[in-house]
C-alpha cells in the first residue's frame, strides 16, 4: 500500500476480536462503539456461513488492555422482510436518554438505513427504514442533477430500474443541530446529510421527493483523491471537539481497497466541510486487515476520544474488528496542515 503519509505509520493498531462463537464462526467487523460510565460498548456485524449478518455485543474492560466481555446470543437478528437477508454495519449514538442504532438493512435487492432504540443497549425496538422510498427510475425523473443521473443509469444497468435507491452508511450526530437531527448517508458515491424532526418524517416519500430534487444541495463530502475515488462513505458518527466535528470515513479506489479518511466539518454547519486529509489516516498494513472475507479493507464504524487518545474502531477485510489510536494532538497537527 503506498498512499499514508510516513509519519503515520506510527498509529498504533491492534487486533481486538476475531469471533469464538458459532454465529460468528465467519466473521465479525465493522462495530459500532459508545463510551457510558467509562465503559466502552461494542456492536459488531456477525456472519456464520451463510453471509446473513447479525449483530452481537461486546464490553471492553477498559480500552487500554483491550481485554473483552462476551455476550454469548446476537442482540439483533433479521425479524422484517426489508432486513431479511441482513443486519449490517452498525453505528450508535445517544440522545437524551436513547440510543439510538443505525444500520445497513439488506433484503436481498435493496440496501437502505433501518434504525433502532434502546434504553440498555441490550434490547431494541426497531423504528422501520429511514432511507428514500424511490427507485432509480424514479429518482432519474426527479432530480435536477446531471451529475448523480449518470450515476443512476449505471446503477439501473447492474441492479434494474426498479430497485430502490441504494443508501447506506447512515451516521447519526450525537445531538440535535439547530433543533434538528442529522444523519450523514450515502448515496453512491458521495456523502451528503439530511435534518430531520422525527424520524416519521423520513418515512414521508414527499419529503424525499423534495430532497432528490435538488440532492446535489445535500452533498456533505465528494471524493476528490485517487485512494477515494470509487465512493466515499460515513464512518464512524461524527466526534465533537473544540475544533469541530471529526468524522471518520472510508475512501474506495478503483482496484475496491478500503481506507480510513479523516475530515472535520464545522460545529454549527456540519453541512461544510472544513478540512479534510488529503491521504488516508490508515490503511491495511497487517496481514489481519488484508486478508479476510473481502481483502483490502479498513472500516471504520465507531470513535471517541479519551484522555487525549483517539480512538477508532474498524472492521478488518470483513473479518475481524480492530482499535487504532493515534494522539488528538497529532490529529489537530495534521487537519491544520491541510
Ligand atoms: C460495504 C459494506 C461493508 C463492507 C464493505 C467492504 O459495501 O458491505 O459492510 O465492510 O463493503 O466489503
Amino acid at each position: 500500500m503506498e498512499y499514508v503519509m510516513k509519519e503515520l505509520k506510527k498509529i498504533k493498531k491492534t487486533l481486538l476480536y476475531e469471533g469464538c462463537f458459532d454465529w460468528e464462526k465467519e466473521g465479525v467487523f465493522n462495530p459500532g462503539v459508545i463510551v457510558e460510565n467509562n465503559q466502552v460498548h461494542i456492536i459488531y456485524r456477525a456472519i456464520r456461513c451463510d453471509n446473513y449478518s447479525r449483530l452481537g455485543y461486546l464490553r471492553l474492560k477498559s480500552e487500554k488492555d483491550k481485554e473483552v466481555e462476551k455476550y454469548e446470543y446476537p442482540i439483533i437478528s433479521p425479524t422484517e422482510d426489508y432486513e431479511k437477508q441482513g443486519i449490517e454495519d452498525p453505528r450508535i449514538i445517544k440522545i437524551d436518554n436513547t440510543y439510538f442504532l443505525t444500520y445497513t438493512a439488506y433484503d436481498g435487492k435493496n440496501a437502505r438505513i433501518g434504525v433502532a432504540e434502546s434504553k440498555n443497549l441490550i434490547n431494541f425496538k426497531k423504528l422501520g427504514l429511514i432511507s428514500p422510498n424511490i427507485t432509480f427510475l424514479e429518482a432519474l425523473n426527479i432530480s435536477k442533477s446531471e451529475r448523480y443521473k449518470e450515476f443512476w443509469k449505471q446503477q439501473i444497468k447492474e441492479k434494474g430500474e426498479n430497485i430502490i435507491i441504494w443508501d447506506k452508511d447512515g451516521c447519526l450526530f450525537p445531538e440535535k443541530i439547530n433543533g434538528k437531527y442529522a444523519l450523514l448517508h450515502r448515496i453512491e458515491p458521495d456523502i451528503q446529510i439530511v435534518y430531520f424532526n422525527d424520524f416519521f418524517e423520513l418515512k414521508d416519500k414527499d419529503f424525499w421527493e423534495e430532497y432528490f430534487r435538488n440532492i446535489e444541495e445535500k452533498i456533505v463530502m465528494k471524493p476528490i483523491y485517487k485512494w477515494e475515488k470509487a465512493k466515499i462513505g460515513a464512518g464512524a458518527p461524527p466526534v465533537k471537539t473544540e475544533f469541530g466535528w471529526l468524522l471518520l470515513y472510508h475512501g474506495v479506489d478503483e482496484n475496491r481497497v478500503y481506507r480510513a479518511g479523516l475530515a472535520l466539518l464545522n460545529l454549527e454547519n456540519p453541512h461544510k466541510e472544513i478540512a479534510r486529509l488529503s491521504f488516508p489516516l490508515f490503511e491495511p498494513d497487517y496481514d489481519w486487515e488484508k486478508e479476510g472475507n473481502i481483502p483490502n479493507v479498513v472500516f471504520p464504524s465507531g470513535a471517541f476520544i479519551k484522555e487525549g487518545i483517539f480512538y477508532i474502531f474498524y472492521g478488518c477485510a470483513d473479518k475481524r474488528i480492530g482499535c487504532a489510536e493515534i494522539e488528538i494532538d497529532e490529529i489537530k497537527k495534521l487537519l491544520k496542515k491541510s
